[in-house]
């Protein structure tokens, strides 16, 4: 398989953890996300999108979206329940992770750590996004009072969904100190055996 990726991404570090922990091999075609200027030539034919993750399988189909390609790779294995209701629960903190915590926790990482051009995000811009960031923290820490994993008591392609820009967040200045259950549950996935940090 091969992996468009950007080692500082943390869509792209979701499926490099998953494919580190099932032990798949893969190649990666790293790809910048701060030059854009060969963006249409490197995945104008894999995803219309033009962003990174992108898998390509063995077989050449193209697959986008972190957390569909977490879905595809995930299946049969012990990171995807059989349960439909557990199933349906993994896709509901999924798409939480990407309209309530992405857009937030990555965004502010992005333009204060990796854009280059910080100023760029106004200060009036960024109070916005912490705020619904740390909404989008609390709602984590709620959910996992009295609780191991996100759903089920184990990990799933939830946990590593959320954990890719959760443990990254103090880069964007959010403070994890206030949220002790986030804290344990990011030690916790860490220290799962199989586990590579996002720097690997
Ligand atoms: N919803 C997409 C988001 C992908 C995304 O925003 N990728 C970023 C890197 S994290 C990217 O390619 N940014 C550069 C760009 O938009 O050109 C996913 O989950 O894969």
């Amino acid at each position: 398989m091969l992996l468009y990726n950007s080692p500082a991404s943390g869509n792209c570090y979701k499926v490099r953890l998953l494919l580190a922990h099932l032990d798949i091999p893969y190649e990666t075609c790293e790809v910048s996300v701060v030059d854009r200027s060969n963006r249409c030539e490197l995945l104008g034919e894999l995803n219309p999108s033009l962003r990174v993750p992108t898998l390509v399988l063995d077989d050449g189909r193209p697959l986008a979206e972190s957390n569909a390609i977490l879905w595809y790779l995930g299946d049969d294995t012990r990171f995807v329940p059989n349960d439909v209701y557990e199933r349906a629960q993994v896709l509901q903190w999924m798409f939480f992770e990407q309209y309530e915590v992405e857009p937030a926790l990555a965004v502010v990482r992005f333009w204060v750590a990796y854009s280059g051009s910080p100023e760029k995000l106004t200060p009036e811009r960024r109070e916005e996004l912490t705020k619904s960031g740390n909404r989008a923290l609390s709602a984590l820490e709620r959910h996992l009072d009295g609780r191991d994993w996100f759903v089920g008591d184990a990990i799933t392609i939830a946990d590593i969904s959320l954990y890719a820009y959760t443990h990254v967040a103090p880069e964007g200045g959010f403070a994890l100190e206030p949220y002790l259950n986030v804290r344990a549950w990011l030690e916790r996935l860490a220290a799962e055996p199989g586990h590579v940090p996002i720097d690997a």
